[in-house]
């Protein structure tokens, strides 16, 4: 199956937590909404979140969108819990931004962009909270630009009722249905304006990424959907481009669009650019191919030890593993029988046979594993990059 592997980051209480729980209720993976204020979401499930109604670690939902395996991550925003944003992004191929349409850019965007910028992550921008009485796309946006300059791309604008969302690389409307489910619509005569000036700026903005599009674009002054589709996905890839989706998480408006937009611009990890890795001794650079086929090369990217269990989260960046297998640990330094093999959901685990090439899951009970360990086909031993850690955030000097 194809696989998409995506980080939810941003300010805390952006709204990310309800976005994924949005994406999990549309996609049909749980049949009703939880809420953050009730304490019943898929991510913020552990007792410390329930109570304090933020999210503290690291929660992986995934879901499954027009035949694609969709890995969210959903992230904490809170800055005292940036290691947790660090192990993401260890395991992500993409970034969704989430800025609330209320509040604007936030330092905990500015910092998410920051880490992306870092890592020339492709990104996208999820405008949250568009149902809320005070929200402001077209401010939001300007303030986007400002920030982060030319590179930002609306491909979806709200309607200003909120009764629709404009996909503008299709010119399509999509009006929310029942279970979170979206209905085709017409684009609202109140929007044509915006809507067409939006596209004409989308269209050069795609045009602008490769030399057969831009002469394209100045022969007939404007390009198809299939071809601006592919100018925004050359720019997601060098980063050089930011599409902007929106909507809103508690109606479900804006979430399928963002899913497709997930599916459509979002490289899969298997045609992401090989990983440098070293031998063991750190001494000599080895390239990792993304091979299914290839020797298996996994990152630890995150351990969780709760009362549900001891779990190793892991990427696949080469190869697979299976539950029959015997990888070498270079945390142990030795060849490690496997326990059972899972994916998570949150909470809930469900054991799987194997985990593919590029996909994310967990093995539980590896007692000796640590995050930051690669596990790795004992005749190939690779130390792929461990996850980084965070600039502190508080440091004082103290006089000898
Ligand atoms: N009106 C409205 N409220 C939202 C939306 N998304 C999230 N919220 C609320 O914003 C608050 C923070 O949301 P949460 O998902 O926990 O944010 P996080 O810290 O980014 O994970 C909660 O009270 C949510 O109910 C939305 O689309 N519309
Ligand atoms: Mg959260």
């Amino acid at each position: 199956m194809d696989i998409r592997n995506i980080c939810l980051l941003g300010h805390s209480g952006s709204g990310k937590t309800t976005l994924a729980e949005s994406m999990l209720y549309v996609t049909g993976a749980i049949d009703r909404m939880g809420r953050t204020v009730d304490g019943n979401t898929t991510c913020d499930y552990d007792a410390e979140e329930v109570k304090r109604q933020i999210s503290i670690s690291l929660a992986m939902a995934p879901v499954e969108y027009k035949g694609c395996k969709i890995n969210v991550l959903d992230a904490p925003g809170a800055f005292d819990f940036v290691g947790e944003v660090m192990s993401a992004l260890r395991a992500a191929d993409a970034a969704v931004l989430v800025c609330s349409a209320k509040d604007g850019v936030s330092v905990g965007l500015e910092k998410a962009w920051k880490y992306c910028q870092e890592r020339n992550l492709p990104r996208f921008i999820y405008v949250s909270k568009t149902d809320e009485d005070n929200a402001d796309y077209a401010a939001t946006l300007e303030a986007l630009r400002a920030k982060f300059g030319t590179g930002i791309a609306p491909v979806a604008a709200p309607a200003p009722d909120n009764s629709c969302i404009v996909d503008l690389v299709l010119n399509k409307a999509y009006q929310a249905g029942k279970g979170g489910k979206t209905t085709e619509a017409a684009v609202p005569a109140s929007m044509a304006d915006e809507v067409e000036s939006l596209r004409a700026e989308l269209m050069e903005a795609a045009a602008g990424t490769d030399e057969e599009l831009m002469e394209k674009f100045f022969e007939e002054m404007e390009l198809s959907a299939e071809d601006t589709a592919k100018g925004i996905g050359i720019g997601v890839r060098d980063a050089s481009l930011v599409p902007v989706v929106c909507g809103s998480a508690i109606t479900g408006l804006g979430t399928t669009v963002l899913l497709q937009t997930i599916v459509d611009l979002v490289p899969a990890p298997t045609a992401m650019p090989a990983e440098t890795a070293t031998d063991e001794s750190g001494e000599a650079s080895i390239e990792v191919a993304r091979d299914p086929d290839g020797p298996t090369a996994a990152i630890v990217f995150k351990t969780i030890s709760d009362q549900y269990g001891k779990y190793s989260l892991v990427k696949v960046v080469s190869g697979k593993i299976t539950g029959d297998m015997n990888l070498y640990s270079t945390g142990t330094g030795k060849a490690e029988k496997l326990g059972r093999l899972y994916t998570l959901r949150g909470k809930k685990a469900e054991e799987v046979k194997e985990i593919a090439c590029g996909d994310i899951g967990a093995i539980a009970k590896m007692d000796r594993l640590k995050t930051g360990d690669t596990l790795c086909d004992p005749k190939r031993i690779v130390k792929l990059a461990p996850v980084p850690f965070a600039e502190p955030c508080y440091s004082r000097a103290i006089a000898p």
